[in-house]
């Protein structure tokens, strides 16, 4: 355990308390925030999230509705139309040649074209699902020049991330639908509904636009697992949590201590911010053989990249879909994947997010 006296908070970095912390939800709540700011007594940016800033029972009703929405058999219609598009996508950009942009390219186009259809967002406005999510995951962290910069879109942002989510707006048959429709049966409330459709938005577009980055980049410097992964196609899902645990698009989140808890011998007083690294935890040498090594071998499953707990993410299987779909297309018509610039980060408090991921395939024969 570390304390960080500048912010007053505790940090956690071994996989064995990343992995407890979470799982004890008592007395690690949720409520006051899971970022850096306290809840209790700082202002937010916007209303809190019924699953994300919320404990049981509170969050019970919204997760257990979203989950029914987001859980693999739900999935399934979807992964054919998914699978579809990921082949048209890297259709057309190997079509323009062999060197390319695999963040723009691929990384981000291939969740814009199918997650908000998948919503039923209308066509409107996509174009500030990543910069609002970009502030959503900057907002978890201090306030520092990253959320600074963009402070002024912030509100406007924050009100555009509600708008969609009334009834008219949203495709009868996408997630948001289905979100009225657990309305409309009671299941939640109708005030419930657009904040659980914001959730969506919030958590469900930046995260695996980063996410199958991290994929992109692993195999660009991977060539053996890459090899192995065309082989066996059906390892992408396994290649994607190792992808997740390497180098984990989700770097940090933060619970609050409800009581006086010992922590690895040390006290953390009630109230207080304790800070969990995944990435650390996802790389402890005391969970992990070899935790530097991106390999397909071990079973990653384990790994805190996802979240631990009564809160772990409710989208992962959206998430693997959308992995599955992208690399087994790509696998089938590229021999090599290798890196032919350098590749550029893009800075955020959370995400460990890309800016440019320039490669180079060899198409096969
Ligand atoms: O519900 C929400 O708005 C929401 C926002 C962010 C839910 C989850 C997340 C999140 C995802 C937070 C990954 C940390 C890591």
């Amino acid at each position: 355990m570390v304390h960080l006296a500048r912010y007053d908070v505790h940090a956690l970095a071994r996989h064995a308390q990343v992995h407890a912390a979470p799982v004890d939800w008592q007395n690690f709540r949720s409520g006051a925030g899971v970022g850096l700011a306290n809840f209790r007594h700082e202002k937010i940016w916007r209303l809190p999230s019924l699953l994300l800033d919320a404990d049981p029972p509170g969050q019970d009703a919204p997760r257990r509705v979203l989950r029914e929405i987001l859980a693999p058999p739900a999935l399934r219609r979807l992964s054919t139309v998914w699978h579809t598009v990921a082949e048209d996508l890297v259709d057309t950009v190997l079509a323009k040649g062999p060197r390319f942009d695999a963040f723009t390219a691929l990384a981000k186009a291939f969740p814009l074209r199918v997650f908000p259809d998948a919503v039923g967002l209308g066509p409107e406005n996509r174009d500030d699902l990543l910069p609002y999510g970009n502030i959503a995951f900057n907002a978890f962290g201090p306030r520092n020049d990253l959320v600074l910069t963009d402070a002024d879109r912030a509100a406007g942002l924050s009100a555009w991330a509600n708008a969609p989510c009334v009834r008219e707006s949203l495709d009868k048959d996408g997630f948001g639908a289905r979100i009225r429709a657990a309305a409309d049966r009671g299941d939640i409330t109708p005030e419930q509904a657009p904040l659980v459709v914001r959730s969506l938005l919030t958590a469900g577009v930046d995260t695996t636009v980063h996410g199958l980055s991290a994929a992109l980049y692993a195999f660009a410097t991977h060539p053996d697992q890459w090899q192995r992964l065309r082989e066996r196609p059906e390892l992408a899902r396994v290649a994607f949590d190792e992808a997740v645990r390497w180098l984990s698009p989700v770097q940090t989140f933060f619970r609050t201590a409800t009581a006086d808890v010992t922590v690895a011998g040390t006290l953390i007083k009630e109230g207080t911010k304790i800070l969990m690294f995944l990435g650390s935890a996802n790389r402890d040498p005391e969970r992990w053989h070899d935790p530097d090594r991106f390999d397909l071998g071990p079973d990653p499953s384990g790994h805190v990249g996802f979240g631990m707990g009564i809160h772990q993410c409710v989208g992962q299987h959206v998430a693997r879909l959308e992995a599955e779909a992208l690399l087994t297309a790509l696998a089938r018509r590229v021999e090599r994947i290798e890196l032919a610039g350098r590749p550029e980060r893009h800075l955020n408090n959370t995400l460990r997010s890309w800016a440019a991921l320039p490669v180079r395939v060899r198409r096969a024969g």
